[in-house]
C-alpha cells in the first residue's frame, strides 16, 4: 500500500516537473521574441518593406496565433478565442484554415494596435500555461513545433527589421554598434577532403526535428573536397574586380536576366559611398569587412561566385554528412554582435554552424519516403518543395539551439534578404586531387595569382628539371650526391633487413641509386611520382599528397620513407606539415624517413642557383606557360613575361614568379584573365631550412629527429625521422 502510494506520488512529481519544464521553455521562448522588439518604436513594428517582410507586430501576433490554433483551441477545454477576427488576420499560408490577409497587405494592418497584439500575447499565454499545466505529455510534439516555428519568426523578425532598416535613408541602428575591430584576414582557403560512398542524412527521431529533415535514409556521395571556411567579403571584392557580376560565362541563365533586370553589381546590402565598400548591418550602415564572410547573396551570385573560383556548391547531403556529429557550435544570435565573425585560425571545418546559411545545389525536395504530417500542420514545410535551394548550418540571427546537421533552411534562388554565404566544394578526382583546369582557375583568380609547382613536371619539365640539376649554379642536387655518397654506409645500417623503400617525387631515381647500392638488404622499391610511369618495382604514378595505400608489394615489409632534393621545400610550413602527417600515416608506425632539406645560405648563392645564366630555370618556369597552352587551351604569349627569382628573407625561401611584361588579356581552361604590367603569377616557394627548424616542422606532425648529415658550403642536410 505505502509502496503503491510512493509510486503513484513519483508519477505525479514527475508529471508536475514535466510541465514545469515546459512551462519554462515556453515562457522562455516567448520572452526572447518580446526582447528582440525592445530598440523598436511602434511604427517600426508596423511597416512593411516589401512582400517578403512582415512587420515585427504581425510577427508577435501570428506566432500566437500558431499557438492558439493548434493547440489551445482544440485541446484546451474552455478556452475562448482573444478575437475570432485573429483568424483571417494572422493566418499566413494554412489553406486548410481558410481566406487570410493577402502577405503583401500585412503592413496595412494598423488595427489592431501593438498594444493588443501584446495584450493578445498575454491572454494565449496565459491559456498555454494553463494547457501545459494539465499534462505537457499529450502535447509535446505540438508544443516543440509551436516553440520551433516561434524561433524561426524571431531570425525573421531580424531579416525583416534590416531589410526594413535598410530602405531609411537615416540607417538606422537596431543594436548598439558592438563592431568588432576589422579582422585579420583568415587563412588561405584550403579544402577537406571526404570519401563519401554510401551514407546516411535526415534526421533520425532522436529529440525534435521538422518533417522536412525526415525520413533519414541513404545517399550515395562520390568523394568530394569542401572548402575549410566561408567565402569573405576581400574574396567576394576580387570576384567583382574580375567583372564578376558583368561576365556573363559564370551565370545561370535565369540568374544572368536576375543580375541584367536588378542592376545588381554586389551584395545586396552594399552601397559604395566615396570609393569604399560600405554595407547596412544591423549595427547600422557599417564599412565591409574583408575579412569576414559574405553574406546576404542569392543562390545565382553564390553559383556564379563558384564558377569563377574554379569550384561549385555543396550538395545538402555532402554538407550534412560533413557537419554529423560535429557540436553545433558557432556564431548564432546572442552576446552582442548580430553579424558574421571571421573565421579561426585553424585547420579542417570551420564556421559550418552559425555565421552565415550556406548555400547549397540541392533543390528542396521530399526525401525518399517523406509524408507531411495530416491536418492542418501538414502545410508546414512539404507544399514549399517547389523551385527553392537548400541552405544549412544556421546564422548569426539564428536563435542558439534552433539548428542541428540536419536542419533544411530554404529560399528561392533569387532572394537575398536572409543571411545566406557560400561555402565551395569540388569534386575529387579519386587519387588525384583537383584537375590542372580547376587549380588553374583557381590560381589565376587570386589577387596573388598563383600556381602549385606540381604542375611544372610534365615530360619538358621533367627533362628541363634534370638539366637544372647539371646547371654549375644549381648547387643542391650535386651537394646532396655527395653527401649522400659519404653517408650511405651510417644511412644504410637504419634500413632493416628485407625493406620497403618508398620514394616521395623520385624523379630520375638518381639519388636511389647510390642508397640502393650501400643497402643491398632493401627488398622492393616504391617510388611515388606524378611522371616517370613504369620505372621500377612497384611504382605509384600519382600525386604524393593524396597517396593514401602503397602497392600491395609493400605489405609486410619493413618500410623507411625517402624524400631528396629538398622537394619538400616546394610546399609551404603548413603543406609540409600536412604532408609529413601524411606520410607518417602512409609509411605506418615505426617508419624511418629520410629527407634531403637544402640550407639556409647567401642571398646571391640563392638566386644564381634559381636564376642561371643559361636560362634553363627560366625555360623551366615558362614551360608551365606552354603546358597550360597545350592542355588547357591557353594563349599565353611566352615572350610576353619574364622569369623571376626572388630571395623571401621573412619566410626563407626562393621565390620563382612569372612577371607579365605588359598589360594583356590571356585566355585558358575556358577563362580569361588580366594580368596588368609588373603583375607576377607566382609559380614556386623553395624553402631553406635549418636543421633545427626543420626538427621543429617535424615534431608537430609526430616525427622526431633521429640523425642528421650535413654538408659544409653549400649547405645542405639529410635528416632521418622516426614516426
Ligand atoms: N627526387 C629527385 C627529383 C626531384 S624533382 C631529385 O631529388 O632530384 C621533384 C619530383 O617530384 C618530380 O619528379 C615531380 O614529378 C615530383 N613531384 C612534384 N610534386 C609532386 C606531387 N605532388 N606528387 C607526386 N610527385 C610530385
Ligand atoms: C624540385 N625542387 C626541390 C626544385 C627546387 O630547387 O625547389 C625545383 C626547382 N625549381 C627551380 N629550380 C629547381
Amino acid at each position: 500500500m505505502a509502496h503503491s502510494e510512493d509510486a503513484a506520488n513519483l508519477v505525479s512529481r514527475a508529471h508536475a516537473q514535466a510541465a514545469d519544464d515546459a512551462i519554462g521553455r515556453y515562457r522562455a521562448v516567448r520572452k526572447a521574441s518580446e526582447a528582440l522588439t525592445r530598440s523598436l518604436t511602434a511604427e517600426d513594428q508596423l511597416a512593411q518593406s516589401m512582400p517578403d517582410a512582415s512587420p515585427t507586430k504581425w510577427h508577435l501576433a501570428h506566432t500566437t496565433w500558431f499557438f492558439e490554433t493548434f493547440l489551445l483551441v482544440p485541446r484546451l477545454a474552455g478556452y475562448k478565442p482573444f478575437d475570432p477576427r485573429f483568424g483571417y488576420l494572422f493566418n499566413s499560408y494554412y489553406e486548410a484554415l481558410g481566406a487570410r490577409q493577402p502577405r503583401p497587405a500585412r503592413g496595412l494592418l494598423t488595427r489592431p494596435s501593438l498594444a493588443d497584439v501584446i495584450a493578445y500575447r498575454a491572454h494565449v499565454d496565459a491559456g498555454m500555461v494553463r494547457l501545459l499545466a494539465q499534462g505537457a505529455g499529450d502535447v509535446a510534439d505540438l508544443l516543440a513545433l509551436g516553440l520551433a516555428h516561434e524561433e524561426q519568426h524571431q531570425e525573421l523578425i531580424l531579416m525583416d527589421i534590416l531589410h526594413l532598416f535598410a530602405q531609411s535613408p537615416l540607417h538606422p541602428t537596431y543594436a548598439p554598434p558592438r563592431w568588432a575591430p576589422i579582422g585579420q584576414q583568415p587563412s588561405a582557403m584550403g579544402y577537406v577532403d571526404i570519401d563519401g560512398g554510401l551514407v546516411e542524412i535526415g534526421h533520425d527521431g532522436d529529440g525534435f526535428a521538422f518533417d522536412n529533415e525526415t525520413p533519414r535514409h541513404r545517399v550515395f556521395l562520390e568523394p568530394y573536397r569542401l572548402a575549410d571556411r566561408l567565402v569573405t567579403n576581400g574574396e567576394w571584392q576580387a570576384f567583382m574586380a574580375d567583372g564578376g557580376y558583368r561576365r556573363a560565362e559564370f551565370w545561370l541563365s535565369e540568374g544572368w536576366a536576375t543580375v541584367q533586370a536588378e542592376g545588381w553589381r554586389a551584395p545586396f546590402y552594399w552601397q559604395e559611398i566615396d570609393g569604399a565598400w560600405m554595407s547596412m548591418t544591423l549595427h547600422g550602415l557599417r564599412p565591409v569587412d574583408p575579412a569576414a564572410p559574405v553574406v546576404h547573396v542569392s543562390y545565382f551570385e553564390a553559383d556564379a561566385y563558384a564558377s569563377w573560383a574554379g569550384a561549385r556548391l555543396p550538395s545538402e547531403a555532402e554538407w550534412e554528412h560533413a557537419a554529423a556529429g560535429r557540436p553545433v557550435s558557432g556564431h548564432f544570435f546572442g552576446g552582442g554582435r548580430i553579424n558574421p565573425t571571421v573565421a579561426a585560425d585553424g585547420q579542417g571545418l570551420r564556421q559550418l554552424f552559425g555565421d552565415v546559411w550556406e548555400w547549397t545545389r540541392s533543390a528542396y525536395s521530399p526525401y525518399p519516403g517523406f509524408r507531411p504530417a495530416a491536418g492542418a500542420v501538414g502545410e508546414y514545410n512539404g507544399k514549399f518543395m517547389a523551385g527553392q535551394f537548400v541552405l544549412r548550418g544556421g546564422a548569426c540571427v539564428t536563435p542558439p539551439g534552433h539548428v542541428r546537421a540536419t536542419y533544411r533552411n530554404f529560399f528561392y534562388p533569387h532572394q537575398r534578404w536572409m543571411f545566406s554565404g557560400v561555402r565551395l566544394a569540388k569534386d575529387a578526382e579519386p587519387g588525384r586531387g583537383s584537375s590542372f583546369a580547376d587549380d588553374v582557375v583557381e590560381g589565376l583568380a587570386k589577387p596573388q595569382k598563383a600556381l602549385p609547382p606540381k604542375y611544372f613536371y610534365d615530360a619538358e619539365g621533367s627533362r628541363l628539371f634534370e638539366a637544372i640539376c647539371d646547371l654549375p649554379e644549381y648547387y643542391p642536387t650535386r651537394t646532396e650526391v655527395a653527401l649522400l655518397g659519404k653517408a650511405a654506409p651510417e644511412i644504410a645500417a637504419f634500413v632493416p633487413e628485407g625493406a620497403a623503400l618508398v620514394e616521395f617525387g623520385s624523379g630520375a631515381s638518381t639519388k636511389t641509386r647510390l642508397l640502393l647500392d650501400a643497402a643491398p638488404q632493401v627488398a622492393v622499391y616504391a617510388p611515388i611520382d606524378l611522371d616517370y610511369p613504369a620505372m621500377t618495382v612497384a611504382p605509384l604514378t600519382e600525386d604524393f599528397t593524396r597517396a593514401l595505400r602503397l602497392p600491395a608489394a609493400v605489405t609486410g615489409h619493413p618500410v623507411m620513407g625517402f624524400f631528396p632534393g629538398s622537394t619538400i621545400g616546394n610546399f609551404t610550413p603548413e603543406e609540409a606539415r600536412r604532408f609529413l602527417e601524411g606520410a607518417r600515416e602512409l609509411l605506418g608506425p615505426g617508419a624511418a624517413f629520410l629527407v634531403g632539406i637544402d640550407l639556409v645560405k647567401s642571398e646571391a648563392d640563392l638566386v644564381a642557383a634559381y636564376d642561371d645564366a643559361q636560362g634553363v630555370t627560366a625555360a623551366f618556369n615558362k614551360n608551365l606557360l606552354r603546358r597550360m597552352n597545350r592542355e588547357l587551351d591557353g594563349n599565353f604569349d611566352l615572350d610576353a613575361f619574364a622569369h623571376r627569382a626572388r630571395w623571401n628573407a621573412a619566410d626563407s625561401r626562393i621565390e620563382m614568379h612569372l612577371e607579365s611584361l605588359r598589360d594583356q588579356t590571356v585566355k585558358v581552361a575556358g577563362r580569361v584573365f588580366h594580368f596588368a604590367q609588373g603583375e607576377t603569377l607566382h609559380t614556386e616557394n623553395s624553402c631553406k631550412f635549418t636543421v633545427e627548424g626543420f626538427a621543429g616542422l617535424a615534431a608537430a606532425a609526430g616525427w622526431r629527429l633521429e640523425r642528421a648529415w650535413d654538408s659544409a658550403q653549400p649547405a645542405f642536410a639529410l635528416v632521418l625521422l622516426r614516426a
